[in-house]
């Protein structure tokens, strides 16, 4: 039996380890399609309720298990639904294959129905690779190339496939002049700096005597490694969002998470070091690091050109976190003083006390701080955490204690809303066995999650752990941007864009086959989350939270501060702010 060039496609994946593929149907990819009658079990086609949540999970899949993941959509808006996941991708760094369909060859710049200038479009997210396939020879190169590529550069790449092509025949390529012959397989590197580089950097984190440490995501699997560094530096270690899992909350010295959704810890640190080291990490935002010329700085990065760009680095390292730092251990003195360590520790312990303290502030009804708290003290032994954008991302880049063998992803970089459940979908598919907890805003629920709940309710019966729970804080509003007006702007609240309509999350869960719990008072939280994490299905925890709870750390800066209080002359909720404010800042001083 002949096989269609769509099978050989499904084929060639297959041959690379990929296990499932995100996707929605339509006639640009029935050729695709019709070939995974022929590969069976060995591919699946997941099957979402909307493009984008199909490229959030493949990205999700990628961040999680360092594998490619793959999604599909047809030709014109298919594909271009497609486009944010992709992008979550691209700006953190996973890799992550698209393969869309595209209207007949012989159509093709006839004003086609669906036709959109695909390379076009998928230029700029796809911007290591991205080609058509317009003729079946070239299907087992642009396959190899697309899962290589997304690999050796961790980004998303991208196959396009007229829909005659993947209905055509499929021939290798002839031995003739013109073809092309690629093979599969791709070992990750090993990338070690060179001992001069090395000397160099050990003899600027010799010299300092306050040492900082800010790792990220390229810091994940070098936990141990940054540890030991971190104790003969005698420093503390901050981290970027998506570096959150690299060292867990629970050691003295993690400062915790920095910038806006950061910790005081970590920008005390931050503002009193000498020298900065940096793993794995591109933070964007350098107002939270040290003022240039206040420390020194050494950076550690495996993409050379992500280096020296947030900071003006002394030395810029080259290479894999883990590798590299184990390589400058042996050059690393011990600091005999202790002193700034132990300052630091000080700040952390005295931080987890003024979180707690601000998780049992009163609030009208919940205060959104507690089911982070609550959360936190029960989170299941290798949870995997997802969040979206939003205040639910302050309090879950501040609350949450995690602890080794845990995983917690966002969209860092991108930063767009409705990742939570998608990632939450791919994580349970991806690892059936592990506990999952994804947390968002109704905002984030109203434009992608509720859908992607219908997702869950599909493909709960093979997950062998029930254990999923989407928080949802319902405070009818899009209150991280009503702050961002407040604090960065200085502007009252725009009601008309920022207020939300209501939604009943929770009975919208037990609707389509999952459990709700609604909640609104305090002394239902903790309950709430021991039934959630026991129940045996997926759930949908609806808390009524108030929006009036400041989602920023109480450290904020004076200008920050000064647009506050600008902004609130006009804002109908000043008194509860300024309530919340103050008790928050009473936190702060009445912990020292
Ligand atoms: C796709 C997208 N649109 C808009 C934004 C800007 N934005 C960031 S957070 C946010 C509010 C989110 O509201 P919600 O999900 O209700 O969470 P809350 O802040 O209320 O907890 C908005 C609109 C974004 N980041 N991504
Ligand atoms: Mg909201």
């Amino acid at each position: 039996m002949s096989t269609t060039t769509g099978q050989f496609m499904l084929e060639r994946l297959i041959k690379w380890g990929v296990k499932r593929v995100y996707g929605y149907p339509g006639d640009g990819i029935n050729g695709l399609l019709g070939g995974f009658h022929a590969v069976g079990e060995r591919l699946e086609f997941v099957q979402v309720r909307h493009e984008e949540i199909a490229s959030f999970a493949a990205t999700a899949h990628a961040k999680l298990t360092g594998e490619v993941g793959v999604c599909m959509a047809t030709s014109g808006p298919g594909a271009i639904h497609l486009l944010n996941g992709l992008y979550d991708a691209k700006l953190d760094h996973a890799p992550v294959v698209a393969i869309v369909g595209q209207q007949k060859r012989m159509s093709l710049g006839g004003s086609y129905q669906q036709e959109v200038d695909l390379p076009v479009l998928f230029k700029d997210v796809a911007s290591e690779f991205v080609h058509v396939c317009m003729e079946p020879a070239q299907a087992r190169h642009l396959i190899d190339r697309a899962m290589r590529i997304a690999k050796a550069t961790r980004s998303p790449t991208c196959v396009i496939v007229p829909n005659d092509v993947q209905e055509a025949e499929y021939a290798p390529p002839p031995r003739e002049h013109g073809a092309v012959f690629s093979s599969i397989g791709f070992g990750d590197p090993l990338v070690v700096p060179r001992e001069a580089d090395l000397r160099r950097a050990a003899d600027v984190l010799n010299a300092g005597s306050r040492v900082a440490i800010l790792i990220g995501q390229g810091a994940i699997g070098a936990g141990p490694e940054v540890e030991r560094v971190a104790e003969l530096l005698g420093a503390g270690v901050a981290k970027a969002l998506n570096g959150r899992a690299a060292l867990p909350d629970e050691r003295p010295f993690v400062t915790g998470s920095i910038g806006l959704l950061g910790t005081k810890p970590s920008n005390d640190m931050m503002e009193g070091c000498d020298t900065l080291l940096m793993v794995g990490s591109s933070f964007p935002y350098g107002e939270w690091l040290p003022q240039e010329g206040q420390a020194r700085g050494v950076q550690i990065d495996l993409d050379g050109r992500m280096l020296n760009m947030r900071y003006p680095m002394e030395v810029g390292l080259v290479g894999d976190s883990r590798e590299t730092l184990r390589a400058l251990i042996p050059l690393l003195e011990h600091k005999a003083d202790r002193a700034w360590r132990e300052r630091i520790e000080d700040g952390v312990r005295r931080w987890w006390e003024i979180l707690d303290a601000q998780a049992h502030e009163s609030a009208d009804p919940l205060n959104p701080q507690l089911l982070f708290h609550e959360l936190s003290a029960r989170l299941p032994d290798g949870a995997i955490l997802t969040s979206d954008s939003g205040s639910a991302t302050d309090w879950w880049a501040r609350h949450l204690r995690l602890r080794d063998g845990m995983q917690a992803i966002l969209s860092g970089t991108l930063a767009t809303m409705c990742p939570a459940v998608p990632y939450a979908l791919a994580a349970k598919m991806a690892f059936p066995d592990r506990p999952v907890v994804a947390c968002l805003g109704d905002g984030a629920m109203q434009m992608l999650g509720i859908n992607a709940l219908i997702d869950l309710a599909k493909y709960r019966d093979r997950w062998s752990d029930q254990r999923l729970v989407v928080l949802v804080l319902n405070n009818r509003d899009l209150n991280q941007v009503t702050w961002e007006q407040r604090v960065m702007s200085g502007d009252p609240k725009l009601d008309a864009s920022q207020r939300l309509p209501d939604f009943p999350y929770a009975a919208y869960a037990q609707m389509i086959g999952l459990k709700g719990i609604r909640i609104d008072a305090p002394e239902q939280v903790g309950p709430a989350w021991e039934e959630a994490l026991a129940s045996g299905i997926p759930v949908v925890l609806e808390a009524i939270t108030d929006p009036e709870v400041p989602p920023l750390p109480p450290h904020i800066r004076f200008e920050q501060a000064h647009e506050m209080a600008h902004a609130l002359v006009g804002d109908p909720a000043r008194g509860a702010i300024v309530r919340h404010a103050v008790r928050g800042k009473l936190d702060e001083l009445l912990n020292r």
